[in-house]
Protein backbone atom coordinates (compact mmCIF):
# COMPACT_ATOMS: atom_id res chain seq x y z
CA UNK A 1 0.00 0.00 0.00
CA UNK A 2 0.66 3.58 -0.57
CA UNK A 3 -0.33 6.51 1.21
CA UNK A 4 -0.56 10.39 -0.52
CA UNK A 5 -0.57 13.12 2.48
CA UNK A 6 -4.27 14.48 0.71
CA UNK A 7 -6.99 16.18 2.49
CA UNK A 8 -9.34 15.09 4.72
CA UNK A 9 -7.33 12.79 5.33
CA UNK A 10 -4.46 10.44 3.80
CA UNK A 11 -5.62 8.28 0.75
CA UNK A 12 -4.26 4.87 1.06
CA UNK A 13 -4.02 3.22 -2.52
CA UNK A 14 -2.36 -0.20 -3.99
CA UNK A 15 -0.97 1.18 -7.19
CA UNK A 16 -1.98 -2.30 -8.91
CA UNK A 17 -5.22 -1.54 -8.13
CA UNK A 18 -5.21 2.22 -9.22
CA UNK A 19 -5.53 4.35 -12.55
CA UNK A 20 -5.90 7.77 -13.80
CA UNK A 21 -8.51 9.38 -15.13
CA UNK A 22 -7.72 12.67 -17.34
CA UNK A 23 -11.12 14.01 -18.44
CA UNK A 24 -11.01 16.27 -21.62
CA UNK A 25 -8.05 18.29 -21.98
CA UNK A 26 -9.38 19.37 -25.34
CA UNK A 27 -8.72 21.91 -27.64
CA UNK A 28 -12.19 22.38 -27.82
CA UNK A 29 -12.26 23.91 -24.02
CA UNK A 30 -8.77 25.12 -23.81
CA UNK A 31 -8.00 26.91 -26.96
CA UNK A 32 -9.89 29.76 -28.58
CA UNK A 33 -12.38 28.97 -31.46
CA UNK A 34 -14.08 26.03 -29.32
CA UNK A 35 -16.63 25.09 -27.52
CA UNK A 36 -15.19 26.51 -24.24
CA UNK A 37 -14.58 29.83 -25.85
CA UNK A 38 -18.31 30.17 -27.73
CA UNK A 39 -19.69 29.64 -24.35
CA UNK A 40 -17.92 33.34 -23.75
CA UNK A 41 -15.39 31.70 -21.20
CA UNK A 42 -11.58 32.79 -20.73
CA UNK A 43 -10.22 29.65 -22.20
CA UNK A 44 -6.70 30.97 -20.65
CA UNK A 45 -7.26 29.85 -17.12
CA UNK A 46 -7.71 26.36 -18.23
CA UNK A 47 -4.41 26.22 -20.29
CA UNK A 48 -2.45 27.08 -17.83
CA UNK A 49 -2.82 23.48 -16.19
CA UNK A 50 -1.48 21.38 -18.76
CA UNK A 51 2.36 21.08 -17.48
CA UNK A 52 0.30 20.46 -13.98
CA UNK A 53 -1.38 17.78 -16.30
CA UNK A 54 1.66 16.59 -18.04
CA UNK A 55 3.75 15.95 -14.65
CA UNK A 56 0.66 14.12 -13.11
CA UNK A 57 1.10 11.64 -16.94
CA UNK A 58 4.37 11.59 -16.48
CA UNK A 59 4.33 10.20 -12.88
CA UNK A 60 1.73 7.52 -13.79
CA UNK A 61 3.73 6.33 -16.69
CA UNK A 62 6.94 6.28 -14.83
CA UNK A 63 4.79 3.95 -12.60
CA UNK A 64 3.30 1.84 -15.56
CA UNK A 65 -0.16 2.54 -14.20
CA UNK A 66 -3.25 2.51 -16.01
CA UNK A 67 -4.54 5.93 -17.81
CA UNK A 68 -7.56 7.07 -19.28
CA UNK A 69 -8.01 10.19 -21.15
CA UNK A 70 -11.56 11.86 -21.64
CA UNK A 71 -13.30 13.47 -24.78
CA UNK A 72 -16.41 15.03 -24.72
CA UNK A 73 -17.98 14.84 -28.08
CA UNK A 74 -20.85 13.68 -30.24
CA UNK A 75 -21.52 11.59 -33.18
CA UNK A 76 -21.46 13.81 -36.55
CA UNK A 77 -25.17 12.93 -36.71
CA UNK A 78 -25.53 14.08 -33.64
CA UNK A 79 -27.71 11.05 -32.58
CA UNK A 80 -26.31 10.83 -28.85
CA UNK A 81 -26.50 14.88 -28.60
CA UNK A 82 -29.89 15.39 -27.03
CA UNK A 83 -31.76 18.78 -27.83
CA UNK A 84 -31.53 19.62 -24.21
CA UNK A 85 -27.71 19.69 -24.85
CA UNK A 86 -27.60 20.98 -27.96
CA UNK A 87 -30.03 23.66 -27.39
CA UNK A 88 -27.97 25.84 -24.60
CA UNK A 89 -25.41 27.87 -24.53
CA UNK A 90 -24.51 30.09 -27.32
CA UNK A 91 -27.88 30.33 -29.96
CA UNK A 92 -25.01 31.34 -33.04
CA UNK A 93 -22.75 28.33 -32.37
CA UNK A 94 -23.91 25.08 -30.96
CA UNK A 95 -22.62 21.56 -30.28
CA UNK A 96 -22.29 20.69 -34.47
CA UNK A 97 -21.77 23.86 -35.56
CA UNK A 98 -18.73 24.83 -37.81
CA UNK A 99 -16.16 26.77 -35.90
CA UNK A 100 -12.33 27.50 -36.33
CA UNK A 101 -11.13 23.72 -34.85
CA UNK A 102 -14.13 22.26 -37.24
CA UNK A 103 -17.43 21.40 -35.75
CA UNK A 104 -17.94 22.09 -32.60
CA UNK A 105 -17.42 19.31 -29.98
CA UNK A 106 -18.03 16.39 -32.77
CA UNK A 107 -15.79 13.15 -32.73
CA UNK A 108 -12.73 13.26 -35.22
CA UNK A 109 -12.74 17.10 -35.45
CA UNK A 110 -9.92 18.96 -34.45
CA UNK A 111 -11.40 20.75 -31.78
CA UNK A 112 -12.55 17.64 -30.20
CA UNK A 113 -8.73 16.65 -29.73
CA UNK A 114 -6.55 16.02 -26.74
CA UNK A 115 -4.46 19.56 -26.81
CA UNK A 116 -1.03 17.92 -28.37
CA UNK A 117 1.29 17.97 -24.87
CA UNK A 118 -1.17 15.79 -23.50
CA UNK A 119 -1.83 13.41 -26.41
CA UNK A 120 -2.32 9.63 -25.06
CA UNK A 121 0.35 6.97 -25.71
CA UNK A 122 0.16 3.96 -26.67
CA UNK A 123 -1.35 1.44 -24.27
CA UNK A 124 -3.49 4.46 -22.51
CA UNK A 125 -7.26 4.27 -23.47
CA UNK A 126 -9.01 7.37 -25.30
CA UNK A 127 -13.00 7.43 -24.16
CA UNK A 128 -15.36 9.18 -26.31
CA UNK A 129 -18.06 10.55 -23.72
CA UNK A 130 -21.50 11.84 -24.81
CA UNK A 131 -22.38 13.54 -21.09
CA UNK A 132 -20.38 15.17 -18.41
CA UNK A 133 -19.90 12.29 -16.47
CA UNK A 134 -17.47 9.66 -17.92
CA UNK A 135 -19.77 6.80 -16.87
CA UNK A 136 -22.43 7.68 -19.03
CA UNK A 137 -22.81 5.98 -22.28
CA UNK A 138 -19.34 4.79 -22.34
CA UNK A 139 -17.94 1.48 -21.13
CA UNK A 140 -15.66 2.59 -18.72
CA UNK A 141 -17.42 0.80 -15.69
CA UNK A 142 -15.86 -2.52 -17.53
CA UNK A 143 -12.72 -1.32 -18.67
CA UNK A 144 -11.91 -0.30 -15.29
CA UNK A 145 -13.47 -3.81 -13.67
CA UNK A 146 -11.29 -5.96 -16.29
CA UNK A 147 -8.39 -4.32 -14.92
CA UNK A 148 -9.61 -4.58 -11.15
CA UNK A 149 -9.25 -1.13 -10.70
CA UNK A 150 -10.56 0.37 -7.04
CA UNK A 151 -8.97 3.40 -6.84
CA UNK A 152 -8.73 6.48 -9.49
CA UNK A 153 -6.91 9.52 -9.47
CA UNK A 154 -8.77 12.41 -11.48
CA UNK A 155 -7.44 15.17 -13.47
CA UNK A 156 -8.45 17.86 -16.01
CA UNK A 157 -11.67 19.82 -17.08
CA UNK A 158 -13.66 21.47 -16.05
CA UNK A 159 -13.47 20.80 -12.30
CA UNK A 160 -17.23 21.67 -11.72
CA UNK A 161 -18.52 20.26 -14.61
CA UNK A 162 -16.95 17.03 -15.84
CA UNK A 163 -14.66 16.47 -13.17
CA UNK A 164 -17.11 16.54 -10.56
CA UNK A 165 -19.70 14.38 -12.43
CA UNK A 166 -17.17 11.86 -13.16
CA UNK A 167 -16.03 11.50 -9.47
CA UNK A 168 -19.22 11.53 -8.05
CA UNK A 169 -20.31 8.98 -10.39
CA UNK A 170 -17.24 6.86 -9.69
CA UNK A 171 -18.13 7.26 -5.73
CA UNK A 172 -21.28 5.75 -5.98
CA UNK A 173 -19.99 3.26 -8.03
CA UNK A 174 -17.89 2.05 -5.12
CA UNK A 175 -14.44 3.60 -5.84
CA UNK A 176 -12.15 5.90 -3.57
CA UNK A 177 -11.23 8.80 -5.58
CA UNK A 178 -8.89 11.34 -5.53
CA UNK A 179 -8.82 14.80 -7.31
CA UNK A 180 -5.18 16.10 -8.16
CA UNK A 181 -6.16 19.83 -7.71
CA UNK A 182 -3.30 21.31 -9.17
CA UNK A 183 -4.31 19.71 -12.55
CA UNK A 184 -8.02 20.48 -12.53
CA UNK A 185 -9.51 24.25 -13.52
CA UNK A 186 -12.33 25.89 -14.29
CA UNK A 187 -13.38 29.12 -16.11
CA UNK A 188 -14.84 29.94 -12.53
CA UNK A 189 -12.10 29.98 -9.91
CA UNK A 190 -14.53 30.26 -6.79
CA UNK A 191 -16.48 27.09 -8.43
CA UNK A 192 -13.25 25.47 -8.35
CA UNK A 193 -12.67 26.06 -4.67
CA UNK A 194 -16.31 24.88 -4.25
CA UNK A 195 -16.30 21.91 -5.78
CA UNK A 196 -13.27 20.92 -3.99
CA UNK A 197 -14.27 21.71 -0.79
CA UNK A 198 -17.65 20.09 -1.34
CA UNK A 199 -15.47 16.94 -2.47
CA UNK A 200 -13.60 16.96 0.80
CA UNK A 201 -16.07 18.41 3.19
CA UNK A 202 -17.93 15.78 5.73
CA UNK A 203 -15.37 13.39 5.81
CA UNK A 204 -14.38 13.09 2.31
CA UNK A 205 -18.07 12.78 1.13
CA UNK A 206 -16.92 12.22 -2.80
CA UNK A 207 -13.34 11.51 -1.57
CA UNK A 208 -10.07 13.38 -1.56
CA UNK A 209 -7.76 16.26 -2.60
CA UNK A 210 -3.95 16.37 -3.21
CA UNK A 211 -1.33 18.51 -5.30
CA UNK A 212 0.89 16.43 -8.18
CA UNK A 213 3.78 17.23 -5.72
CA UNK A 214 2.08 14.69 -3.17
CA UNK A 215 1.18 12.50 -5.93
CA UNK A 216 4.37 12.01 -7.20
CA UNK A 217 5.88 11.88 -3.96
CA UNK A 218 3.72 8.84 -3.11
CA UNK A 219 3.98 7.13 -6.68
CA UNK A 220 8.25 7.41 -6.30
CA UNK A 221 9.82 3.84 -5.74
C1 LIG B 1 -18.15 21.32 -19.94
C2 LIG B 1 -16.46 19.71 -19.33
N1 LIG B 1 -17.76 22.21 -19.05
N2 LIG B 1 -15.55 18.92 -19.87
N3 LIG B 1 -17.46 20.16 -20.15
O1 LIG B 1 -19.12 21.54 -20.64
O2 LIG B 1 -16.39 20.07 -18.17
Amino acid sequence: MKTIAAQPFDFRFDPAHTALIVIDMQRDFIEPGGFGATLGNDVSLLKKIVPTVARLLAAFRGAGLPIIHTRECHRSDLSDCPPAKRNRGNPSLRIGDPGPMGRILIAGEPGADIVPELAARAGEIVLDKPGKGAFYGTPLSSILADQGITHLVLAGVTTEVCVQTTMREANDRGFECLLAEDATESYFPEFKKATLDMIRAQGAIVGWTATVGQIEKALRP
